[in-house]
């Protein structure tokens, strides 16, 4: 079983209808898929993950060696061979290194790696773009109108373009004990649509299916798509949030590049009511998923992000009110 690998070039010919099938698919289904031939150019792409690698080895990997999930670990371990104690996993902290890069804090983007803030800059505009398309899609194959999401994110049409774009640049680095620490403990994603830009080699990423964890094979300069929770609560269920997993590995520094488009932390997200089926709605007595504003949720999010998904929507709805 493998996550879908949908050819994006062909939506511009005869090939259409199936691909936009495939797409709803992957959304319905899988909550992942991977696009390739997605327009963005092999050039760039490669020059994000050289960017990004010089970064880490430069800026980051001194201050990794001194970080928090590598003492916990060398401490864990320690207990277990001096005092015996039996090693428990850790499972309170992720074992990577992680920098997010936004238009909010530009200033502060890494410049000490040549080349890092323009193609990075360069990078985003192109994959903001590319998740503005796939919501597109999206509401093709919901029967939205176009838009339609953009604009829930953006908090209506008013206030264009407040959407929040992120783009998070990781790194799982070796690990003496991945049978002691996750690269990043199994979660779903907080927010709207995420594209990412995995390593070529090195895997680790996994998403759980009817109950079993499966590899999200890495398919070089392939953008993997996946949504998170207010694409559920939008679609009212119709899309779900998956959960997944990075495990960390004790050969291969594996590189990964999220960019997340999600809400603005003002925004109202409720499901469609053109999804919802108020028959069935008024038979349960009341709407499953709830109306929440995006920063309300963020709230509770931060507090229950590995734990289960369900009551973060009744969390959130509250506080909401
Ligand atoms: O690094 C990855 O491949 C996944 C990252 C992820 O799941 C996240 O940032 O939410
Ligand atoms: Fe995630």
């Amino acid at each position: 079983m493998a996550i879908p690998v949908i050819d994006f070039s062909k939506l511009n010919g005869e090939g259409r209808a199936e691909t936009m099938a495939r797409i709803a698919n992957g959304c319905e289904e899988w909550g992942f898929f991977q696009l390739v031939n997605h327009g963005i150019s092999e050039e760039l792409l490669e020059r994000v993950k050289k960017v990004a690698s010089e970064c880490y080895r430069l800026e980051r990997e001194p201050l990794f060696k001194e970080s928090k999930p590598v003492k916990m670990l060398a401490e864990l371990v320690r207990r277990r061979d001096i005092a015996g104690d039996d090693a428990k996993r850790l499972d309170n902290i992720d074992y990577e290194d992680v920098f997010t890069l936004s238009d909010d804090n530009i200033d502060q983007w890494t410049s000490l790696t040549p080349g890092f803030k323009e193609t990075m800059a360069e990078y985003r505009a192109e994959l903001k773009k590319l998740g503005e398309r796939v919501m597109e899609l999206m509401d093709e194959n919901l029967g939205l109108p176009k838009g339609y999401i953009k604009e829930a994110f953006d908090g209506g049409k008013e206030n264009a373009n407040i959407a929040f774009f992120g783009t998070k640049v990781s790194h799982y680095p070796p690990c003496p004990h991945p049978d002691l620490v996750d690269g990043l403990r199994a979660h779903t994603d907080a927010g709207g649509v995420i594209l990412l830009f995995q390593d070529d080699i090195v895997g680790g990423l996994q998403i759980l299916k009817d109950g079993e964890w499966i590899d999200v094979q890495p398919v070089r300069n392939a953008i993997v798509i996946n949504t998170g929770d207010q694409i559920e609560i939008l679609t009212n269920g119709r899309y779900k949030s998956v959960w997944h997993r990075v495990q960390s590995t004790a050969d291969g520094n594996r590189r990964s590049i999220a960019s997340f488009y999600n809400p603005s932390l003002y925004a109202t997200i409720a499901p469609a009511p053109q999804l919802v089926d108020n028959k069935q709605a008024a038979e349960q007595g009341m709407e499953y998923y709830p109306r929440i504003v995006f920063g309300d949720y963020m709230n509770v999010y931060v507090e229950q992000k590995f734990l289960a998904k369900e009551p973060r929507f009744i969390n959130a709805a509250v506080r909401a009110m």
